[in-house]
């Protein structure tokens, strides 16, 4: 009745960016993740008979309210499918190196999930799994896998879920870099819903990430880094221009975003292949091959701090402990 489980954050090559159904958490349109080594969570699952209460410790504090309520009821997935009614004591950690702010909810509900599944001896495939997971959170459904990972969209609870694509051996990696670790004003999960509700780009930013999936997933068959980087860099900024067209307009970015974009910029001018992408938040995710992440590293801190930039390999996918 308890087990521990690790899993490792993602960041979105082709963005999840809208629900087409809030309950199930069935998005818009298919993503595509990479995976990363750096950033992960180690979670612990113990179903107890004395427990009256689900009880959650994060990073060492005892949670309540809407933390609390989104772990139990993801737990309560598991236990209606297996009708067992146990309370359960979850116990989280999040590895973040300090100051990136990048804790996740993707490595986060992926690693309880894992350690869900195997406390209460469920024993789901990872196909199963991944689509409990998406209801805790969306993007942590491709947290399941490593490497590349596509989370297909489907049209219901059953057909959407995530799939690996590539183990990403081939040179690739990640170098991110921590504009801020505020904790961001708009969540993703509002930040979405008003971009589907009211930005006139919405059915364009759709349209042309459906072509994105299609066109990088050949980029990644043929190892062809160019081509899955260009497509990376114009999916992202396609998501921030859907958001800017919504009503009130989304903005994440502050002016360290466009400095470390124009360095990306002048990093390609200088043969350095290397493409920025950028999420809900300030910070920039610059995909890179791996064997020149020093180089980026370098350019980066003429400008920023070194404790700001953090140098990822691709990741594994969830592990029992
Ligand atoms: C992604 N993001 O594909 C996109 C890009 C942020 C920008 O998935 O409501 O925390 O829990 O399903 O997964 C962040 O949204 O949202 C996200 P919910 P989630 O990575």
């Amino acid at each position: 009745m308890k087990a521990k489980a690790k899993a490792h954050a993602n960041i979105a090559l082709i963005k999840y960016w809208g629900k087409a159904n809030e309950e199930l958490a069935l998005p818009m349109n298919s993503s595509l993740s990479l995976t990363l080594d750096a950033f992960y969570t180690e979670t612990e699952v113990e179903f107890k008979d004395e427990l009256k209460e689900d009880t959650f410790y994060l990073d060492n504090e005892l949670q309540d309210g809407n933390s609390l309520k989104r772990v139990s009821e993801f737990i309560d997935i598991f236990r209606n499918k297996k009708q067992f009614y146990k309370k359960a004591i979850v116990k989280s950690i999040n590895h973040v190196p300090t100051a990136a702010g990048l804790a996740s909810s993707a490595s986060g509900f992926a690693a309880l999930s894992a350690a869900t599944n195997t406390a209460i001896g469920l024993n789901l495939s990872k196909k199963e799994l991944s689509k409990i997971t998406r209801r805790g959170s969306g993007s942590a459904i491709r947290s399941i896998y490593g490497g590349f990972v596509e989370w297909q969209m489907g049209n219901d609870d059953d057909s959407s879920f995530s799939l690996p694509i590539d183990d990403a051996s081939w040179d690739i990696g990640m170098v991110i870099v921590v504009v801020n670790n505020k904790k961001k004003e708009i969540s993703s999960r509002l930040g979405m819903k008003l971009t589907v509700e009211t930005s006139p780009f919405y059915n364009g930013w759709v349209d042309s990430s459906k072509k994105d999936i299609i066109n990088i997933k050949s980029a990644i068959e043929n190892k062809d880094f160019i081509k899955m980087g260009e497509i990376t860099e114009s999916n992202s900024l396609k998501m921030h221009g859907t958001m800017l067209g919504a009503n009130p307009p989304i903005l994440y970015w502050e002016p360290e975003t466009i400095m470390a974009m124009d360095i990306v910029k002048k990093l390609r001018k200088n043969n350095i292949p290397c493409y920025f992408t950028m999420d809900a938040g300030p910070n920039v995710k610059i995909l890179c091959k791996l064997s020149q992440s020093n180089i980026i590293k370098n350019e980066l801190m003429k400008v920023f701090d070194e404790d700001k930039i953090i140098i990822s390999g691709p990741g594994p996918g969830i592990e029992i402990l």
